[in-house]
This record gives structure tokens, sequence and C-alpha cells, in this order.
């Protein structure tokens, strides 16, 4: 593989014969070679820019010297090569620039594959754009790059950071591929887990233990949710690129933990906030719909529909948004609200029906009792971990919202709906007692659970 870099700045380059691209050019992996842009004007000033037609600030380089270095540079490459008109070489141009698409590991993985390319570094304000044209419409591959969102004098830095990462991927290069395929912006398409050698007390800071505990599984889980973690906080856009079959049980449980639900396509952010007033409508009617999911089967519709007319309407929700005592959080995944919880907080010395304060007043002084009177989630995304997301973001915003030495959140729920007991418990919730719950004439049979939301002070 060849590498031809036109520049000028040919000084920038002398890096490239340190470290590993050092040693492949030595053992003939790979060949580099520099040029000076200016070897190829032809006035005594060797000018290589020209002021940008329609005007603006800064220089444009011409084409016409560009097109003389290019047409050169490939001339001589296909000259050593002989065979090639068999099978045609797959040359490249590459242009480093601050407009072109970011470059990725899949690109350099593919360009690792070609036999030639000549990197076009331009300076100023870059390359007349009929360079690029001109060669794409001559049927060479023109590939156009930027290394990130921020702009350098010049293309010099960038076609370094070309030649090392495509270099390192050319067979015989490194020694263990594998290693290759594990590290970041490999294929698991996660960023790495944090590493440590020895000493294992470094100025205070231990190693974490499970690396040295020998247990390479417990090794393996802890080190995948580390990047998972880290994918999160630093690459959002990485999580939401994965797929479903990248993901097993354990990673969906770390991403519930870290804020995201799996759907068909992949991870989606869940973001949790409070209703908003416009919003009144769109909770009532998710309400209404999710009711009667909670409802014992024996319950009679009309019921079920009185209680919904009476309690969870447009106007009542509107109400519950607009009121600082109670709190309307809803949950959306991909924009569309997939849940929602409702809070209420007591006023001083009110006590809800059938809270179990008796349960409670174990060493309790006076527990704020915050009523959870509602916590529904969409069916397709049960078992998701929204639940979790939603339950735990809701302890969070009665925390912030109350101000009270010790909080507990209670609630009641049918005493047959095994799945939100379940559910509750998983979050730490205890069965407190009992109450009964009335539904038009029917009186059901609530099991009231109960949390502690605050940490003691
Ligand atoms: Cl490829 N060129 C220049 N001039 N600035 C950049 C860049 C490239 N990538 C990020 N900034």
């Amino acid at each position: 593989m060849r590498f031809d870099i036109v520049t000028v700045f040919p000084e920038f380059f002398s890096s490239l014969d340190l470290s590993l691209v050092g040693k492949a050019r030595e053992r003939g992996l790979i060949a580099v070679q520099t040029h000076d842009l200016r070897d190829w004007t032809t006035d005594v000033h060797r000018t290589v820019d020209d002021s940008p037609f329609g005007g603006g600030a800064g220089m444009v380089m011409k084409p016409d010297v560009w097109a003389e270095a290019i047409d050169d540079v490939v001339g001589a490459a296909h000259g050593e090569t002989p065979g090639t008109n068999e099978v045609p070489a797959r040359t490249v141009l590459a242009i480093p620039t601050p407009s072109g698409a970011p470059l990725t590991q899949g690109d350099c993985w593919d360009l690792a594959e070609a036999d030639h390319v000549i990197i076009a570094c331009g300076r100023y304000e870059g390359i007349d754009a009929r360079v690029a044209d001109y060669y794409r419409g001559s049927g060479m591959e023109v590939f156009e790059y930027s290394l990130g969102d921020y702009v350098l004098n010049g293309g010099e830095v960038a076609a370094i950071a070309l030649v090392e990462a495509v270099a390192r991927l050319v067979p015989g290069m490194v020694g263990n591929p594998e290693s290759l395929r594990e590290e970041s912006h490999g294929e698991h398409g996660l960023l790495e887990y944090p590493v440590y050698t020895r000493p294992t007390t470094f100025r205070g800071h231990d190693v974490p233990a499970v690396l040295t505990s020998g247990d390479h599984g417990k090794v393996a889980r802890w080190r995948r949710d580390r990047a998972l973690e880290r994918t999160d906080a630093r690459r959002p856009d990485m999580l939401a690129a994965l797929t479903p079959d990248q993901l097993d049980k354990k990673d969906r449980a770390k991403l519930a933990e870290l804020g995201w639900v799996v759907g068909e396509d992949g991870p989606l952010a869940v973001v949790v906030d409070e209703a908003q007033p416009a919003e009144a409508e769109a909770v009532s009617q998710l309400a209404g719909r999710l009711f009667p999911h909670a409802c014992p089967p024996d319950m009679k519709p009309e019921d079920v529909a009185d209680f919904v007319a009476k309690n969870l309407s447009e106007r009542d929700f509107a109400q519950y948004i607009a009121d600082p005592n109670h709190l309307v959080l809803v949950a959306r995944v991909d924009g569309q609200i997939a849940g929602y919880s409702l809070a209420i907080i007591p006023e001083a010395g009110q006590v809800h029906e059938g809270a179990p304060a008796a349960a409670l007043a174990d060493g309790a002084d006076e527990p704020l009792l915050v009523y959870l009177s509602k916590m529904y989630i969409e069916p397709q995304w049960r078992g998701k971990g929204l639940f979790d997301i939603l339950i735990r973001d809701t302890l969070e915003a009665i925390t912030a919202a109350v101000d009270a030495p010790e909080i507990f959140v209670w609630l009641g729920t049918n005493i047959g709906n095994k799945r939100a007991i379940r559910a509750y418990k998983r979050a730490g919730f205890e069965i407190v007692g009992e109450r009964e719950f009335f539904v038009g004439e029917q009186v059901n049979k609530d099991l009231t659970l109960a949390i502690r939301a605050n940490m003691p002070q």
C-alpha cells in the first residue's frame, strides 16, 4: 500500500518515520512519499493560492497547480506498479477539510484495502472545489474527510492522522489482529472500558477489586458496564446506533439504569420531566387507556368508565399539572409519551385516606407521606426498564419538590396485580398494609406498599 502526500509543508511529515508507521515502512508493508506542491508551480513566486471568486476572506488554492501535482503522482505510482492494467489499482484521493464528513474507524478499515492513497493537504480556505469534482468525474474515488468539529490551519495533521489510522490496519502491521477488533470504535460499537496496571494503589486510588478477583465472568461484565456508562456519558449517539441483537439482558438492565430502553430498532433515550399544561389531553388519554389494565377482571366496565371520567379527564389533568401539590411526570421515548406518574404531596397535617401511617411510625418522627396515585407504562414498553426509570425519577422529583427530613412514598395496588407488585418490590418498595379501594360500588382489596424516598440526613 502506498501513500503520497502533497503539501506545502513536507517537513511536517518527518513523524511518519517513527514508531509503528516507520517500522511498517522499513518492512515494506507501506510506502509513504511526501511531495512539495510548489514543485508544480510555474511562476517565479511559486504561487499556490489566489483570492476567492465571489469575495470573502482568505485565499483559495489554485486548481491548476493541484491537478498537475495529482496527475504526476498518479502516473508515477502506476508506473511503479506493473500489472495494474489487469487488476486496476484502487486509488483514493483523500482531501482533509473541516467541511468533510468526520473520519470513522469504518472509513479506515475500508481505506486499508486501497492500493494507493493520495492525500492533498490544503491550506488557507481550502482547495478550489473543481479539483475534487474533476477527479470524481474522471472515475477516481475522492474522499473528503474531517477530524472533527474544530478548525486546523491546514490538512497536514489530518493527513498524519489518516496514515496512522489506516496503516495500522494493513495486514501484517499489528501482531494480534484481535486486539484491533476489541478496541474503541471496533466491532462492538461502544467506547473502551477504563484500563489499569500496577501498582494496585496509586496516590490513594485503588484498582477496582473485581479486576484482581480472578473471576473472568465478573471482569467481563464489569468492563461491559463501564463501557456502557462511558458511552452514555460521552457518546450517546453511539448507544443510539446499537442494534437489539448486540444487547443481552444485563446490558439492557444497565441501559435502563442509564435512562435508555431498547426498542425494536435499538436503544432509545428516555426523557422524564414534568408534564406541560398543553399535555393534559395526551396524559389523560393515556391514563384512560391504561387505568383498566390495573383493574381486576371482574370489575364492571361502566364503573371503570365512570372512574376514568371522574378522575382522569383532560380537565382533571389540567388541574393536576397546574397544582403544586400534584406532581405529574411523563416519560417520553422518541418524543412520544410512553408512561406517566402522578404523585400527591399532602398539605401539613393532611393524611391521605388509606395511608399506612401506623406501619411507618416505627422510629419515624413525622414522616411526610407522599401518595403515588398512578404510575402507568404503555404495554409496548413494559418489561423493558421504563418502569424502573420512571419510578426512580419520580422518587427523585418528589424528594426535590418537598422539604422534609423523612419522606415516604406509598401507593395502593390491586392485590391481584402481581406484575405491578413485583415491579414496585424490585424498585425497593415494601408491602406495608392493605386498603379498600372503591371503583363505583365495587370494593377492591389493595395492597399498600411504601418506600423511603430520601436518605436519612
Ligand atoms: Cl481535515 N482540516 C482542517 N484544516 N481543519 C480540520 C480538519 C481538517 N478536521 C478538523 N479540523
